[in-house]
């Protein structure tokens, strides 16, 4: 472990010694004017001046989240949270984090895509020792870039980030941007995998999860996104899970400006309204909010959007089930939908305790037959603040229309 005096030492050692970080540290004038960044469900990471370097305290831990009411899982994180606080800092910024280990195992944080010295990297074993329960570490560096990065455990990381050890690392520029943004937004993706009836992910699960999170909160558990008519607004879409997600928004496109690489050139930024964010990368898009409602903003893997789904289930589509002695045939089966799974969204079908019914917001028109990876982007021009402004309403005539049968 490293003592604070030892570090310091090396810390001012590695400062006088490398122009090149030195060159970022003098070109740090005060910071450009920037939105704040909204973690919705989440919060963001507290620091003070310490030394010449904004301080941080992360301490790895265990933590109970709410993923909806009605459903609370053992995590670990950081700060009592998953996923852990935002870090916000701003180009050219030195940097100091204090990691304390309060976890039953060893862990690190490693600060992915942040260019950095080797010795600040995180990864266990090879760039550091880990940091084992109870110590605590210091790491310190200057940025040197901005953007949208992550942290996240570099020891036992199967386990650790399958349990909801991550958190974003936003680098604000030192330039002002242009154009600037109105609301900035951002998402961590996760999927876990929790027997129904049991508090714990499993994270020996490879592929078939049964939880999908935006910040370790599933739909209906998710907070909308509220932004006001004709702001550009920035989504930050974070992904340390296992699959690809296609997060898709309706009712608007966007611009993909950034990667955990950099910035893309406007040049060369494409439209979409549907962005795949691998696993181990961010990506961040912008648009203008113009278009007022409610909008889904959500996974396009049709499963990623179903809560505490049975993967085993035989197929009965198109079967009917009355009077047929289907338990006989196949014991333990629980019922799927003969005319599709959208009845079930409207029962609830005698869950386990603390699990989430695969599919159960209430809307405005009826059940909302999603859960998982969804929330809801309000768009409205008639808001002052950002508090839910509840369910839109659509000016006479331009809803659906209800045919007589014929
Ligand atoms: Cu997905």
């Amino acid at each position: 472990m490293i003592t604070r005096r030892q570090f310091f030492t090396g810390a001012a050692a590695l400062a006088g010694g490398s122009a090149f970080f030195n060159r970022f540290a003098e070109a740090a004038g005060p910071p450009a004017q920037t939105a704040p960044v909204v973690t919705p469900d989440g919060s963001t990471l507290p620091w003070t001046m310490k030394d010449g370097a904004k301080e941080f305290h992360l301490t790895a831990e265990p933590v109970k989240r709410e993923f909806a009411p009605g459903m609370i899982v053992n995590c670990w994180g950081y700060n009592g949270q998953t996923p852990g606080p935002t870090i916000e800092a701003v180009e050219g910024d030195r940097v100091r984090f204090l990691v304390t280990n309060k976890l039953p195992e060893a862990t690190t944080v490693h600060w992915h895509g942040v260019l950095l010295e080797n010795g600040m990297d995180g990864v266990a074993g090879l760039t550091q020792k880990a940091i084992q329960p109870g110590e605590t570490m210091a790491y310190e560096f200057t940025l040197r870039q901005h953007g949208t990065q992550m942290y996240h455990p570099h020891g036992d990381e199967m386990v650790q980030m399958a349990l909801g050890m991550m958190g974003f690392f936003i680098i604000h520029p030192r330039q002002a941007e242009e154009p600037p943004v109105d609301r900035d937004f951002a998402l961590f993706l996760a999927e876990w995998f929790v027997e129904p009836g049991t508090g714990t992910p499993n994270p020996n699960v490879m592929t078939d999860f049964n939880l999908f999170t935006f910040n370790s909160r599933a739909y209906p558990g998710t907070s909308s996104l509220v932004v006001k008519l004709n702001q550009r607004v920035r989504l930050r879409i974070a992904n340390l899970s296992m699959d690809s997600h296609p997060i898709h928004l309706h009712g608007h496109r966007f611009w993909v400006t950034q990667t955990d690489g950099g910035q893309i050139p406007p040049s060369a930024r494409w439209p979409e309204v549907t962005v795949n964010v691998p696993p181990g990368s961010t990506r961040t898009v912008e648009f203008i909010a113009d278009n007022p409602g409610d909008w889904a903003l959500h996974c396009h893997k049709s499963h990623h959007t179903m809560n505490a789904m049975n993967h085993n289930l035989p197929n009965m589509l198109g079967v009917d089930q009355k009077g047929a002695r289907i338990d006989a045939l196949l014991p333990g089966y629980m019922a799927m939908g003969s005319a599709g799974m959208g009845e079930m969204a409207e029962m609830n079908m005698g869950l386990p305790k603390n699990t989430l019914p695969m599919m159960s917001g209430a809307g405005p028109f009826g059940s909302v037959e999603m859960g998982g990876m969804f929330t809801i982007l309000k768009v409205r021009a008639d808001i002052t603040g950002y508090e839910d402004p509840g369910w839109y309403r659509q000016p006479k005539g331009t809803g659906v229309i209800s045919l007589p049968a014929s």
